[in-house]
Parts: C-alpha cells; structure tokens; sequence
C-alpha cells in the first residue's frame, strides 16, 4: 500500500497551507501520492542548455527536496523550500479545481501528477510550461519577485490543458485565446484556493509584481498599456499576451458586469465596448461555460468570432438555449465588440 503522509508549509503568497508528501529518508519529499505523485524539486539556479530545450540531452536534473518533520518552509525566499511551497500548492490546487470543478483527471486527464521545478536560473522573471513540467524562476526583486503565485502556477499549468484539448495554435487570434484561457483559468485556481493572504481577483501576478500592480488585468486589459479592451480586425497582429485581453475582458464582464466594484480588495472597472449595461452570471458559470467551449467545441484556429459561437454552444448545452447564461454570454462578446 502506499503510505501517505500530510503536511504543511509556510508560503510566500498563500500563508500557511497543507502539504501532501511522502515518507522518505530522512523524513518526507515534496511528492503528492493523493494527486498521481506529482513532486516538486529545486532546479538549484541551473538552466536548460539549448540542447537540452531541444532534443532532451544534457538536461540538469533537479534535486528532491526532503524536510525531517514535515512542516516546509518559513514563508520567506531564503529559504529554499518556501518557494517550493508555493509550487506544491498551486500544482495541488489546480490539479482539485480541473478534477473537482470539470471532472477533469490531472492535466492530461490521465491521473497523473506533474513535476515542478523552483529555483530555476539567476533573477528569472518568468515561469512556463515546457509541454510536460512546470518551471519557476525567482524573478529579480525589481521587476518581479518569485513567480511562485497561485494565479500564475495555474496559468502555465492550463497551457497544458489547452494543448491536451483545443490546443490552440500560440499566434494570432487562437494565440490570444490560449494565452486568455490561461489567465481564465488561473484566475479561477485562484478563487478556488480562497486563501485570506491572496483572495480571488481578476489581476494576473497582483503578488509577483514589485513595478506595478499586476501583470495584466482583466476587469480592463488596458490597464497593462498594451491590452486592447475592445476587439478590432488585425488583433491578431499583436503579441498574444495582449490580444488575450479581449477574451479575458468578455469573462469579467460576462462573470461580474460592467462597473466598479472591489474584488479581492483590488479596485475593478470594467467598461463595456458599446455603451451596454451588463449583469454578470458568477465566474463559476463562466468558467464551466469556457471549459466546455475548450474542451467541446474550440480547436487550434479557433478565431475571436467562433470563440463567441463556441461558448454560445456550450452555454446551451449547460444552461439552455433561452437561459439567462446564454443571453449574457452574447450580450459580454457583443461589450467587447465580438459581435
Ligand atoms: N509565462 C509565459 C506564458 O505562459 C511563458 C510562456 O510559456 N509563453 O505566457
Ligand atoms: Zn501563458
Ligand atoms: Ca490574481
């Protein structure tokens, strides 16, 4: 039989949070047996040569981590654990949002865990998917500090999800909306966790950032500078961590409404497109509607139009064809001029 063993640890974002590990020497590792043994481990500051990004060969291999009494880290970054906290539980807590929400068994739905990997790199401002395994860098402390956040780990981990079902080509218009399903769905592990220290909002890294208040925000994309809050033809010309802002602001507004509002005690704004009042349905709806889109009806050139046409269909197979959810659905695309 396997041997379980339950933990804590004290986070750098979400406070004190339970551990799940396993027996080991010298006390316990960072692997999950109640979420297929995903494990997480430290990259020790090392980074992929090209060979190894390209072909596999020559690739660090990252060290387990073990703690005697199964009480991990201090919630502080000099401590090398605390980062691996973080990881641990935000490939936990997506793992139960995607099995527990969706009915969805692991990222590949296949109940198994993934690895993760902390540490990686000196002052890495980045953190991704690499198609198998999640990578976390530090970041640098100006720009960033450890990229370590519950929105963020299910960001990446929900690019594997869209390459397991869409999978949503990574330029133009479906690149928009890979990169938007991330930080759909990242936004949703969040308000999963619910935890005090970093309740749900719809700011992406509103704990990472150290120069501004967020990565990007979906309540009003241009908030980041660069974000469109409206569709136009040629979005698909922009980098798609940009033109994702139109899918993210059509889920805020479809889950919220348009207006001021405090959520997660960040300020929201959202305006619509075309001078519309809208009453938002919750994002628990939403996010049902958007994963059944996803998983039903989107595939890798989905465009902006069809994305309105796929989630249509998915809220009418969820809620009805003359639902209160469907009608809102139409009525968020046509705010952010999906018409
Ligand atoms: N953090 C970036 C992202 O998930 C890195 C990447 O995988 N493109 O969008
Ligand atoms: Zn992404
Ligand atoms: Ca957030």
């Amino acid at each position: 039989h396997i041997e379980t063993a339950t933990g804590d640890g004290q986070s750098l974002y979400s406070g004190t949070v339970p551990i799940d590990s396993t027996p080991a020497t010298g006390g316990f590792t960072l692997t999950d047996p109640v979420r297929g043994n995903g494990y997480t481990a430290d990259a020790n500051n090392k980074t992929d040569s090209v060979w190894c990004q390209l072909f596999g060969i020559g690739c660090p291999v990252p060290t387990r981590f073990t703690d005697a009494d199964n009480h991990w880290g201090n919630g502080l970054n000099t401590n090398r654990a605390t980062a691996a906290v973080d990881a641990h539980y935000g490939a936990a807590t997506t793992f139960d949002y995607y099995k527990n929400t969706h009915g969805r068994n692991g990222i590949f739905n296949d109940g198994k865990g993934v690895p993760s990997r902390v540490h990686y790199g000196t002052n890495y401002v980045n953190a991704f998917w690499d198609g198998k395994q999640m990578t976390y860098g530090d970041g640098d402390n100006v720009v960033a500090g450890p990229l370590v956040s519950i929105d963020v780990a299910g960001h990446e981990m929900s690019h594997g999800v869209t390459s397991a079902t869409a999978n949503l080509t990574y330029s133009g218009e479906s690149g928009g909306l890979n990169e938007a399903t991330s930080d759909i769905f990242g936004t949703m592990v969040e308000f999963y966790s619910n935890k005090a220290a970093d309740p749900g909002d719809y700011y992406i890294g509103e704990e990472i950032m150290k120069d501004r208040p967020a990565l990007r925000y979906m309540d009003k994309p241009s908030k980041d500078g660069n974000s469109p809050d409206c569709y136009s033809s040629g979005i698909g010309n922009l980098d798609v961590h940009y033109s994702s802002g139109v899918a993210n602001h059509f889920v805020y507004l479809a889950s919220e409404g348009s207006g001021a509002k405090v959520i997660g005690g960040l300020q929201h704004n959202s305006p619509t497109c075309n001078g519309s009042t809208i009453t938002g349905i919750g994002n628990a709806k939403v996010g049902k509607i958007w994963y059944r889109a996803l998983t039903t009806y989107m595939t890798t050139s989905t465009t902006y139009a069809q994305a309105r046409t796929a989630t249509l269909n998915a809220a009418t197979d969820l809620y009805g064809a003359n639902s209160t959810e469907r009608a809102t659905v139409a009525a968020a695309w046509s705010a952010v001029s999906v018409n």
